[in-house]
């Protein structure tokens, strides 16, 4: 071949593989592949000229140091790597432009988002080992040179974990939050009250979590109530997250560009407020029995009783100081048929108040508590059923649609914001597959990668992004909540930040085998289908 021939076809590859996708997940808005690499080693300097890139510059060296064992040093004269905030040439909030030649790596950005997932997407670019947990032997990272301009989608990038039903460690939950983070996911939704624990302490309320934190054998709670667990029948359970501990992990969010919604599930699925709080949460004169969906008798919580808005209002008021985020997430779904039907208290209210049934009770109840928020400077989010009736509640509020991709239907015409989190699609708990053996929820169809990958959501002035949850029934281990979100949340990072148009199943498909998992492994993440 000639020299002349040799250059062409270099010409030529280069242009090519500019088109072919890179190594990142969630996918970049855009992307040019260049010639040539750059080397990251000991002597590579670094500078900023901004405070915000403090996140993403941080994260990089804690990466850095813990594999290759040095830190950068920095430098203002001739760096290698620099940060620089840029509010022009980045429009958009979280976006970053990221450019690597030869010579230099500078980062733009407008936010400490935009610097941080910059940053991710360039270690993203290096050999997988920069995610090892272990120190390993390499010292020199080469990063292909490349232009990308980059940005989300959808502002709600979120998942769910649910504390109460299976608890999770505080190690582990600071693992689910950096996995999210690098994967660009922005809120942690903590489920962090049901039937079957109380999972955060409440100085106001002690009981809660050395009654309600509780099951099994000498509590008040059943240790197995169905579905929380599939493993044991007997024995006793319990686990909860000091305010010291919450704390802690909000900081350690917030150095991720992840914001922590708190849930506190209210008024059904709180068998664990009731029987911690008897007194204060039930109407003493109510016979009714009934029994939630899943299988909890009597869950829920009076709502003509004074002293359930005391309590309610000293719940959120702590949460307020704990978590700085500016939602509280109520619950509201699944309030049982005949919860309350028998109680003297709501029957005297519904007249007072000229409450015709059952969900004008409700009403009244989303109304009052949607007041109590506001006093304490946060907005409301909660479950859809909350607008199955008419409650007064801000406008600003935002409503989660679960039950099928069109639930988020009623909620934009009723004038709040959705996140979509259709349980045909985001609902990780479920099973993948049909096959035995599979771990997860049975009730709703088996959910691929592929299926995660195939949803089509909504976009619109309204819809404040999308979510994953998993719920914790089953989760019997870390292994099995690592299983159950992992690849899948690889799928939903995708859905919530690339563009639609340039989405390829068969492209991300290999993007995951060649890197994602990789990624995955080095971690340690039983993910579906490690070795
Ligand atoms: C429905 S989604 C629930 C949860 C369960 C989940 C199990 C929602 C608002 N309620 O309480 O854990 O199904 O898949």
């Amino acid at each position: 071949m000639t020299f002349r021939l040799l250059i062409l076809l270099t010409i030529y590859l280069s242009m090519a593989s500019s088109l072919s996708a890179n190594s990142i997940i969630p996918k970049p808005q855009s992307s040019m592949e260049k010639i040539g690499e750059f080397e990251i080693t000991k002597r590579t300097t670094i500078s900023t000229d901004t405070s915000l890139s403090r996140n993403g510059i941080e994260y990089l060296q804690k990466h850095l140091y813990g594999v290759s064992g040095y830190r950068l040093g920095s430098s203002k004269k001739s760096p290698a790597i620099s940060y620089h905030l840029e509010r022009q040439k980045v429009k958009r909030a979280e976006g970053y432009i990221l450019d690597i030649s030869q010579s230099h790596i500078t980062i733009e950005a407008r936010d400490s988002a935009g610097f941080f997932y910059a940053t991710v997407s360039l270690m993203q670019l290096m050999d997988s080992s920069i995610w090892s947990i272990r120190k390993n032997a390499r010292k020199r990272w080469s990063v292909g040179c490349h232009r990308i301009v980059d940005y989300p989608r959808y502002r709600w990038r979120g998942m769910l974990l649910d504390s109460s039903r299976n608890f999770f460690s505080v190690s582990y939950v600071k693992k689910f939050i950096d996995r999210m983070a690098q994967h660009k996911l922005n809120r942690f939704h903590w489920h962090l009250s049901d039937d079957e624990g109380w999972r955060i302490e409440i100085k106001r309320y002690p009981l809660l979590t050395k009654v309600g934190a509780t099951r099994g054998d000498g509590t008040k709670l059943p240790y197995s109530t169905y579905p929380a667990i599939r493993g044991k029948k007997s024995g006793r359970y319990s686990g909860y997250y000091r305010q010291k501990e919450i704390r802690d992990i909000v900081a350690y969010a917030k150095a991720r560009s992840i914001e922590i919604l708190p849930e506190i599930d209210i008024p059904a699925h709180s068998k664990a407020a009731v029987v911690s709080y008897p007194d204060l949460l039930l109407d003493p004169k109510d016979k009714s029995k009934f029994k939630s969906i899943q299988g909890v008798s009597n869950n829920t919580i009076n709502p003509a009783m004074e002293s359930s808005y005391k309590f309610i209002d000293g719940i959120i008021s702590e949460l307020s100081t704990l978590f700085p985020f500016g939602y509280i997430h109520i619950g509201g779904d699944e309030v049982p048929r005949g919860a309350w039907s028998k109680s003297p208290a709501v029957k005297r209210l519904m007249k007072k108040r000229k409450l015709k049934n059952n969900r004008a009770v409700e009403d009244y109840l989303f109304t009052r508590v949607d007041g109590i928020l506001k006093k304490h400077h946060r907005k409301l989010l909660g479950w859809q059923e909350i607008v199955d009736g008419n409650p007064k509640l801000r406008r600003d509020s935002t409503i989660m649609a679960w039950k099928s991709s069109k639930a988020s239907h009623k909620i934009i015409k009723k004038g709040y914001r959705a996140i979509l989190s259709p349980v045909q699609y985001l609902y990780f708990d479920q099973r993948y597959s049909k096959a035995k053996g599979e771990y997860g929820h049975t009730w709703s169809t088996p959910i691929s990668l592929k299926k995660v990958y195939s949803y089509r959501p909504q976009y619109g002035k309204q819809i404040e992004g999308i979510q994953a949850n998993l719920w914790s029934e089953t989760l019997l281990s870390e292994k099995i909540a690592d299983y159950l979100a992992w690849p899948r949340t690889l799928a939903l990072s995708e859905l919530a930040w690339s563009d639609p148009k340039s989405r390829r199943w068969s492209e991300f498909n290999k993007r995951v085998k060649s890197h994602g998992l990789s990624r995955l492994k080095m971690q340690g993440i039983s993910y579906r289908g490690a070795k």
